[in-house]
């Protein structure tokens, strides 16, 4: 079983009011707190079960970085994997699966890899597999676009005489937070939201960096309303590095454990995106 919530705190992000997007007036709830993984990959959401993988009817997404997850005929995309990670990692969601999102990022800022590396990434707390991490290599500031309009073009096709559907929830795995790590999450061009760890850390007493701590290696959760539901995920870093695993993507409004696409039986999933750290501001206590 998993343990849920250990630590959970419940926050709100409010909106950021940019220009016309006056349809989003609700808050986004986040909250922190996670379930074991039992991949040895420290924390996953309490939407997906921690034993076998699967998330509960098929309606969350998981990335988890390692190729051996991924849909059977698509071990993922290796193109941001680091050197010498390519037989064990990958982005498991990206381009040519039909459900695929698009990663727009420098290879050699975004990556994937195992294991900790001084002055490249650092493993989340208890994680011994494969994990995401961008970085600026020292100097200046490195961004990269989660782009899911394809994922949600594809069910908006196969649904599109059922009720609206969006992203609702995101949850990702936030490996030792440092104050210069963010992100921030678009509908079209308008901000609708953001995270950093600056904010995070504030908020659960954490020590910026530390590779072990429960309060600076946490899960995340954000919960959607479908009129604030986001399309694009930027991830935002100016320090070395802002390291994550296990995004989880949870879309409402249809049905997607029943969708033809290759996905295995039990919904070892689909993965998606990806994630983490956060960006601009406004997250209030
Ligand atoms: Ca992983
Ligand atoms: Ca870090």
């Amino acid at each position: 079983m998993c343990k849920l919530f250990s630590s959970r705190k419940v926050l709100t992000i409010s909106a950021l009011l940019l220009s016309s997007v006056a349809t989003f007036s609700q808050a986004a709830t986040i909250s922190f707190g996670g379930a074991t993984a039992t991949d040895g990959s420290g924390l996953t959401s309490q939407y997906i079960d921690p034993i076998t993988g699967a998330s509960v009817p098929g309606t969350y997404l998981i990335e988890t970085f390692d190729a051996a997850t991924g849909v059977p005929g698509f071990p993922g995309s290796t193109e941001y994997t680091t050197a010498g990670f390519e037989d064990e990692c990958a982005v498991n969601s990206i381009n040519d699966s039909p459900l695929g999102i698009n990663i727009d990022g420098n290879v050699g800022e975004i990556n994937v890899r195992k294991g900790t590396q001084q002055r490249v990434a650092a493993a989340p707390a208890g994680d011994n597999t494969c994990y995401g991490y961008l970085t600026n290599n020292g100097s200046g500031t490195s961004s990269a676009t989660f782009d899911y309009t394809p994922m949600l073009s594809y069910f908006d096709n196969l649904y599109s005489e059922q009720a609206p559907f969006g992203i609702t929830y995101l949850g990702f795995y936030w490996g030792s937070v440092d104050t210069y790590n963010s992100f921030a999450f678009y509908s079209g061009q308008d901000l609708i939201g953001s995270l950093t760890g600056t904010e995070l850390l504030a908020e659960l007493d954490g020590s910026a960096g530390d590779r072990t701590g429960s309060n600076s290696n946490v899960y995340v959760n954000i919960e959607f309303s479908l009129a604030e539901q986001f399309d694009r995920m930027v991830v935002t870093t100016t320090g070395i590095a802002g390291e994550f695993d296990n995004i989880v993507v949870g879309v409402t409004g249809q049905p997607i454990g029943q969708v033809s696409v290759p996905a295995p039986a039990t919904a070892l999933l689909f993965v998606l995106g990806l994630v983490g750290v956060g960006a601009a501001r406004r997250f209030k206590k």
